[in-house]
Order: C-alpha cells, then sequence, then structure tokens
C-alpha cells in the first residue's frame, strides 16, 4: 500500500518511487527468464513454445561501428511465468490502483528495455499516451520495476517533474530527439515549448531518477521522461508495465502493435479484448495470477 504522502508526492511530480517489492527469489527468476531470451535472441524461438509479442533492438543508431543496443521485448509475460506472476503482483497492482484511483485494471502490454553494458542506446524524451493512440481514456500510470540498479552511469530514466500537467507535448519532445548521452540529457533546449498559461509547474527541470534492483517506479502517461546511453561496463536491465483502467475503450482509428489482438468495435470497453490485456484488479483488489 502507497502512503498518502507517497500519493501526494505521485501527484504534484508524475513520478514515484514505490521501493523495494521484490525478493531476491523472484529477482532471480525474473533475470534468469530474461537472460534466457536475450540469448536466444529474436529469431531462436521455434514455432509452438510461447514467444513475446515483439523483440527488437530499438536503437536507431546501428550505423554506428559498435553498434548502439536497446532491446526492447513487448509482452514477454507471454512468454515466461515470471513476468506473468510480475503483472499480477499485489504491490504494482494495488499501487496503480490507487494512484489512478481506479477500482479496475487490465494489462494493456509491458516492456523490457534492456540496454546492454558499454554500447547501451538512449531513449529519447518522450511522453507515454500519445503513443498508445487506440484506447480512451488514456491510461494514466505505468509501472516500471528494475532488474539491476538504474542510475545515472547505466542510463536510469530521466524525468521532467510537473510535466504532465501540461498535456501531449509530443510535438514538442519530438525536437529534442538528438539528445542522447548523459551531459545532452539534461539541457532541454525550451525555446519552442510554452507551459500552459494556468499552469502552476512553469519550468522545465529534468532530473535523474536512480532505481535500485527490485523497486519499483511508477510514472504518469503524460510525464515528460527518456534515458540516456548505458556507457558503464554494467547491464541495464527493466520493464515497464503498462495498465488500462477499466475505463479504457477501444479506438479503432489509431495505429499500435497491440491492435492486432483487438476484435473489439469502436468505443466498446478493452475490459473485453480478450486474453492479451488480462484483468488484475477488480474493485480496488488485485486479484492475482489465476491458477
Ligand atoms: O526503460 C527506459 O529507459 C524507458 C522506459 C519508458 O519509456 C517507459 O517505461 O515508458
Amino acid at each position: 500500500m502507497l502512503t498518502p504522502s507517497q500519493i501526494d508526492e505521485f501527484h504534484r511530480n508524475g513520478f514515484l518511487n514505490g521501493g523495494r517489492i521484490l525478493t531476491n527469489d523472484e529477482l532471480n527468476a525474473l533475470r534468469s527468464d530474461l537472460d534466457g531470451m536475450l540469448e536466444k535472441g529474436p529469431d531462436g524461438f521455434t514455432g509452438d513454445e510461447p514467444q513475446p509479442v515483439s523483440f527488437r533492438n530499438m536503437s536507431r543508431r546501428d550505423d554506428e561501428p559498435a553498434a548502439l543496443a536497446v532491446w526492447q521485448i513487448v509482452n514477454i509475460w507471454e512468454a515466461s511465468p515470471a513476468f506473468e506472476r510480475l503483472i499480477y503482483h499485489p504491490s504494482i497492482v494495488k499501487g496503480i490502483s490507487q494512484l489512478t484511483d481506479a477500482p479496475d485494471l487490465m494489462v494493456w502490454h509491458d516492456q523490457i528495455q534492456y540496454k546492454p553494458p558499454n554500447y547501451g542506446g538512449a531513449t529519447r524524451w518522450h511522453q507515454d499516451a500519445p503513443l498508445w493512440p487506440i484506447i480512451l481514456p488514456m491510461t494514466p500510470v505505468s509501472a516500471w520495476i528494475a532488474l539491476d540498479d538504474a542510475d545515472e552511469g547505466n542510463g536510469c530514466m530521466w524525468m521532467v517533474p510537473g510535466s504532465y500537467k501540461w498535456g501531449d507535448q509530443m510535438e514538442f519532445l519530438r525536437t529534442q530527439q538528438h539528445l542522447e548521452g548523459r551531459e545532452e540529457f539534461m539541457n532541454i533546449n525550451t525555446e519552442g515549448f510554452s507551459p500552459p498559461a494556468d499552469s502552476e509547474v512553469k519550468d522545465v527541470v529534468p532530473q535523474p531518477r536512480p532505481v535500485k534492483s527490485g523497486e519499483v517506479s511508477f510514472h504518469h502517461s503524460l510525464t515528460w521522461h527518456g534515458s540516456p546511453f548505458n556507457r558503464s561496463d554494467r547491464p541495464r536491465r527493466a520493464i515497464a508495465i503498462h495498465y488500462m483502467t477499466g475505463e479504457s475503450r477501444f479506438v479503432a482509428s489509431g495505429q499500435h502493435l497491440m491492435k492486432q489482438f483487438v476484435t473489439l468495435e469502436d468505443g466498446e470497453p478493452m475490459a473485453e479484448a480478450g486474453e492479451h490485456f488480462p484483468s488484475v484488479c477488480r474493485d480496488g483488489e488485485p486479484v492475482g495470477m489465476p491458477a
């Protein structure tokens, strides 16, 4: 359970470190499943074994001699029992329910982001909600769980406090996509940006947000965030789990990787979207992983 002061902190900043939630055994099981999958690689799955929805290097800098990599695996929970247990983790689910004030939650999708030692690429400044145009109202809060200590050295996330209050600013953030290294990352050039006149937060102050292995960090889907290169000799393994509230509805006009699994009509509730979007919380209580 999050405390009232943690919930206040989240509403002030648009992010919160929710503290340690995983035991060493849980952490080791997650690392072992992820490492097995990374070793296998995107082409190593046989036809009849469970597979994630997507597995790719999302770094755009593979023209470099030593190619930079950010390995992204979407819905690893569908291919790994340890990660399937994680999407139902009561501390995560209860935390999301408290921060969204939503009694019912489903999984939207999960997303491993693995930055290998020495040549881990950047995840550029962005907001999540504008990248998810097939659900409305947008999914308000995600959980990000560190499987290694993530700090400034190995490419922890950076966030801008209060930025979720400024609405959809993706057009502006696309002008900052050249920022990739740690020194660059803190220097968002705000020339083309003005916060809404009625916003009490005016200043763009990027902050590194270190997260220890086994801890969960929550962020709002409109919070400005991203993570620079990993030039250290340490890996940075982490997973984001994006949840939907019971109010989420399907928007048929949008495009997204997960749309291939939705057979609903426009405007129908995502709660009825089926097995790729499991229900994890009902009436404010985590349901636990089905037997
Ligand atoms: O893992 C990262 O560095 C970025 C993750 C992210 O963008 C997210 O969880 O929304």
